[in-house]
């Protein structure tokens, strides 16, 4: 069977599995051109996720305090009419906008990941503003390009550099590094964190945190103050050309080197040499999770264009359009959006009387638990958790569904980063209802018998595919089709690349990308991805969580800290204690823990210490990077 791991990754690997003697085994689709037959450690272990003693097997009603993790069980036709009875209640008292439906990262099918949406849109209810993730660059890219759709990995075959910038590709790209190497590219890192891409790479760029954009404008000054840029390509399709070699000119190269900690000579080497190699950038998500992400994607991004390498940056791929699956033209009142970063502040106020989650766990993802945990537990809004796990959140609920797996269900899914859209077949049927049949079940119970809200899956795909002009037949034999590259504009208000942005003026910003310092008090706290998990998936079922406080030795001196030591780490958000790990791979004055594992496992996670400040210039994006902490040795 044709199956694909539905992780929030960049890979979306296409994989082959078998289901024998009540066992399922997986391996990589050899043929797929991208993840070419190999499965990343996480992949292959999907079994062990999938046969996990720990799942879900029955609907459960809580008849404890909430979080206390005191359930009952139940039968699904009790929880579905006791889930649509507490709606209908909710709606008529409260209106329609008091019911809220919080989804995110958990499985990227696109039926699985939208259908339920469908339901809530013909319910006029509130939906999230999906800000957690990747929007600061998406706003950036939009102001520079009108478009954060960049380069098709593909075409890196024909290409000598490649630079990470701000992205730990060994780990979160597995397969995307393993194709610039199949194909002979040369590798940069630009990261704070001497990461185990960084060491698989020909030249590391150690940055100190939030400075790139300096570090992106000085290459810019030096590419263009040398004339080695591309004169005819930024004739004819830049906009602001000008101006902005005049703001460049201004910088002061001792400046940037004192900030950023790179040296003049490297950051001339890295100037010279892109220029004559025309590298592609693959910008991170990870890095512009800060203050100042959407301000270094912006200058970031203006480094290919002044090379003449068209969309010579990657960052999303957005082949097809999905839309169907979601069906927004089932509301009837328009969309009430509420910022995915401000779900505690929501709920404090008392207007989300419902909340229903599926497909996230933001009681491990969303940064500053203390609050968000107080705030549920003191309001007396009604929340149901669809998971395939007990997890923090679902734990907090007052009624919890178990979900299945994309084992268990037909589906189909892109990327983000490839141009391929892939087939998931259902290899057998173990526990829990897939995202659509609860839907299903509901809008059964609440009476609605509108056709789109009992659409099979099967209807839902084979009417996407028409849309994009895919081929139903060639996706069932391969696996996998490919989504045909279209010409594409830039789509600016000037139809140029925006060196001078006028949409970033809209907002009230410069229309040069600008340095701000920032600098905290104490030491920033980095929380990056870990190999072996997808945000808070996998801790619990592949045994590996990695809880260490990592930081370098003259920082730990300083505080009398030795490796190994407990240490409490503290700041107006929250405390933890864990133990420290001396690393020189961590710069002076950073430290880091990795993100977002089950708190219920250790009693906390980096989310406890974490900022919930966002961007608003860049659509309220988050900024969990910008965090400070202080550490000392606990008692
Ligand atoms: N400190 C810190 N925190 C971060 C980040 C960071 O860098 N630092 N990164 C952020 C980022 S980039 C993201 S994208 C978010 C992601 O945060 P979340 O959206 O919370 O994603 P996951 O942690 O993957 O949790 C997904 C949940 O969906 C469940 N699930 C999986 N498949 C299915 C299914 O088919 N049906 C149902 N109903 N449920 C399913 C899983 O069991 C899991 O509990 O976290 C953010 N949190
Ligand atoms: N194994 C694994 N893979 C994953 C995930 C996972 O949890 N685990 N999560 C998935 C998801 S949801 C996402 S969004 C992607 C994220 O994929 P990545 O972008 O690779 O994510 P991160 O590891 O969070 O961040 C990348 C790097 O940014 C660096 N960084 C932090 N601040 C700065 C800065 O100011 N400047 C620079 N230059 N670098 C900085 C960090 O040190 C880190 O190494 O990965 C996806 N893939
Ligand atoms: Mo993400």
């Amino acid at each position: 069977m044709f199956n694909v791991c539905m992780r929030d990754c960049y890979d979306t690997c296409s994989v082959i599995s078998q289901f024998k003697n009540g066992t399922l085994t997986v391996r990589g689709n050899p043929n797929h051109p991208i993840t070419q037959g190999l499965l990343c450690p996480k992949g292959a272990l999907l079994p062990k996720w999938f046969h996990s003693e720990e799942r879900l097997k029955s609907p459960l009603i809580r008849t404890g305090g909430r979080g206390e993790g005191k359930f009952r069980r139940a039968d699904w036709s009790e929880v579905i009419s006791l889930i649509a009875q507490k709606l209908k209640e909710t709606i008529k008292k409260n209106g329609s906008e008091s019911v809220l439906v919080y989804q995110y990262a958990g499985d990227r099918g696109v039926v699985n990941y939208s259908f339920p949406l469908r339901l809530f849109h013909y319910l006029n209810a509130s939906f999230i503003d999906y800000a957690i993730c990747d929007r600061a660059g998406q706003e950036a890219l939009k102001d520079v390009y009108g478009s954060a759709v960049g380069f098709n990995p593909e075409d890196l075959k024909n290409q000598k550099l490649i630079v990470y910038w701000g992205i730990n590709a060994f780990w979160t790209n597995l397969h995307g590094f393993m194709l610039t190497k199949r194909y002979g590219l040369e590798k940069w890192v630009v990261d704070v964190v001497k990461t185990e891409t960084a060491k698989r790479s020909d030249k590391f760029f150690q940055i100190k945190p939030n400075t790139d954009v300096l570090f992106a404008l000085s290459i810019a000054k030096l590419i263009i103050e040398n004339e080695l840029y591309d004169k005819a390509f930024v004739e004819k399709n830049v906009y602001g050309f000008e101006e902005f070699k005049k703001y460049v000119s201004r910088l002061d190269l001792d400046f940037v080197s004192a900030e950023t900690g790179i040296s003049k000579h490297a950051i001339e080497e890295f100037a010279f040499n892109y220029a004559e190699k025309k590298g592609v950038i693959h910008i991170g998500y990870g890095f512009q999770r800060s203050l100042s992400g959407g301000e270094a994607v912006r200058a970031i991004s203006i480094l290919p264009a002044l090379v003449g390498h068209k969309f010579g940056f990657i960052y999303d791929m957005k082949t097809i359009d999905k839309s169907y699956a979601e069906g927004s033209f089932l509301r009837t009142k328009p969309i009430r959006r509420i910022p995915q970063m401000e779900l505690a502040e929501h709920i404090e106020s008392g207007e989300i009387k419902f909340l229903y989650i599926y497909n996230s766990n933001p009681l491990a993802s969303l940064p500053n638990q203390n609050r968000l945990r107080k705030a549920l537990k003191e309001s007396d809004v009604f929340v149901v958790v669809h998971d395939i796990f007990l997890t923090d959140t679902a734990l907090h609920a007052d009624i919890v569904l178990p979900a299945n797996t994309f084992f268990e269900r037909l589906d189909i899914a892109d990327s983000y980063y490839h141009p391929y859209v892939m087939l998931n077949e259902p290899v057998t049927k173990l526990y829990g209802k897939s995202n659509r049949e609860v839907t299903t079940l509901l809008a059964k119970a609440l009476e609605i018998d509108n056709p789109y809200l009992y659409e099979s899956e099967e209807q839902v795909i084979r009417k996407i595919l028409e849309q994009n002009g895919l081929s139903w037949e060639e996706l069932k034999e391969k696996g996998f089709v490919k989504v045909p590259e279209r010409q594409r504009e830039y789509k600016t208000p000037s139809g140029r690349i925006e060196f001078y942005s006028q949409r970033a003026t809209e907002r009230g910003l410069n229309p040069f990308p600008e340095y701000k310092p920032l600098k905290g008090k104490g030491l920033q706290l980095l929380s990056p991805t870990h190999r072996m998990t997808i945000t808070s998936q996998y801790h619990n079922t592949y045994g590996i969580i990695d809880p260490n406080l990592y930081i370098n030795p003259k920082d730990a001196k300083e505080r009398g800290i030795e490796d190994g030591d407990l240490v409490e780490v503290y700041n107006s958000k929250g405390s933890i204690k864990t133990r420290a790990k001396l690393s020189e791979d961590v710069p002076s004055g950073v430290v880091l823990l990795y993100k977002a594992f089950w708190p219920k496992l250790l009693g906390w996670n980096v989310n406890f210490l974490t900022s919930d400040s966002t961007v608003e210039e860049y659509g309220k994006a988050s900024a969990y990077h910008s965090t400070w902490v202080e550490v000392r040795k606990a008692q």
